[in-house]
């Protein structure tokens, strides 16, 4: 009897230790840090997704805004044998000899968020992220359009651009949206420039010292919400009125940002999706189903939102309400 349970419990042992060895997908995720709100929601999105999933297992790793720790993470991820990586770049450039090690790894790719530049050079198995020089172009059309709504459409107004970690894709692409749009506007006047890095602590930094260096600011383009939102604490600090003595658009659409628009702090933020959960769900689970994907970039739906209304972008403009504000999870 002894031997016959020995038996039976050794079986038991190697049906476990097997199911834990084959069910398991390994989806690993190298992600940038924790900058913002934004990434939050992100990195929330990501990890919860995967870990909520019946037999699929997070290997995550947070690079602190370095390059070389994702380079690391990478390499990592190919010695463990993940099955997936998702991945998004800190900076855009000098991501070329790593993927091609994930290509020849044969381990598929799938890009979120900021592309890396190679991307044409290297294989991916799906892509999903903002379109950020549209949403550049849509931040000043906005600054634009509401001065012509107010009557200021041809009085001289001065234009500050913080933009986001520098060589990032999304401030690459932002900043080449803002600086095409600026172009449409002549009356809009570029006086500064300078990056806020995408937080709140060095967007409040950048401004501060801009209120003492630059003669004259109108309107602000924050290239993400909380460097908008550090702004508005530097400018209340400077004895300003952020909303009405500087019109301030952001970028992203996070619920804080909702309510400094609503407060009257903000004039109006561009929409970006950190939402990417639910499309590297799907499309795990259309890969191991044995689908491919083609190799194009998806750029989720975004809007605009502000307390205004009748702004036409060509996109939709929402004024935000409190339903919108309420059901906004990050
Ligand atoms: O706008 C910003 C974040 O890459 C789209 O990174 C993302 C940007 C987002 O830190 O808040």
């Amino acid at each position: 009897m002894k031997k016959f349970l020995a038996v039976v419990l050794a079986l038991a042992l190697v049906v476990a230790l097997g199911a834990s060895a084959f069910a398991d997908i390994k989806v690993a995720f190298s992600q940038i840090g924790q900058e913002s709100d934004w990434r939050t929601a992100n990195t929330d999105s990501i990890k919860g997704t995967i870990e909520a999933h019946e037999g699929w297992e997070l290997v995550y790793d947070d690079a602190q805004q370095k390059q070389e720790n994702q380079i690391k993470a990478l390499r990592n991820f190919i010695t463990q044998g993940v099955d997936y990586i998702l991945f998004t770049g800190v900076v855009s450039t000098g991501w070329d000899e790593v993927l091609a090690e994930v290509n020849e790894a044969e381990i598929p790719l799938i890009l979120v968020d900021r592309m890396p530049d190679c991307a044409d050079k290297i294989d991916y198995a799906a892509a999903f992220g903002g379109d950020f020089v549209e949403e550049g172009r849509r931040q000043v059309a906005w600054a634009g359009e509401y001065l012509k709504s107010i009557g200021r459409g041809d009085e001289e107004v001065c234009v500050a651009i913080m933009e986001g970690t520098t060589g990032a894709d999304a401030q690459v692409g932002r900043t080449e949206g803002n600086l095409a749009a600026l172009k449409e506007y002549p009356n809009m006047k570029l006086v500064a420039q300078q990056s806020g890095n995408f937080t709140r602590t060095e967007g409040q930094a950048v401004m501060e010292s801009w209120l003492k260096s630059v003669d004259k600011i109108d309107v602000l383009i924050v290239q993400n919400d909380d460097m908008g939102l550090g702004a508005i604490d530097a400018i209340k600090a400077a004895g300003k009125v952020p909303g009405k003595d500087i019109i301030i658009v952001g970028c992203d659409s996070v619920k804080a940002a909702f309510e400094a628009i609503v407060a009257g702090e903000m004039n109006c933020t561009v929409e970006c999706t950190p939402l990417y959960g639910p499309f590297v769900e799907k499309t795990i689970e259309a890969l191991e189903a044995g689908e491919t994907f083609e190799k194009t970039i998806v750029h989720p739906e975004e809007g605009v939102y502000d307390c205004v209304g009748g702004i036409d972008l060509g996109t939709v403009t929402s004024v935000l309400a409190a339903d919108v504000i309420d059901s906004r999870v990050y």
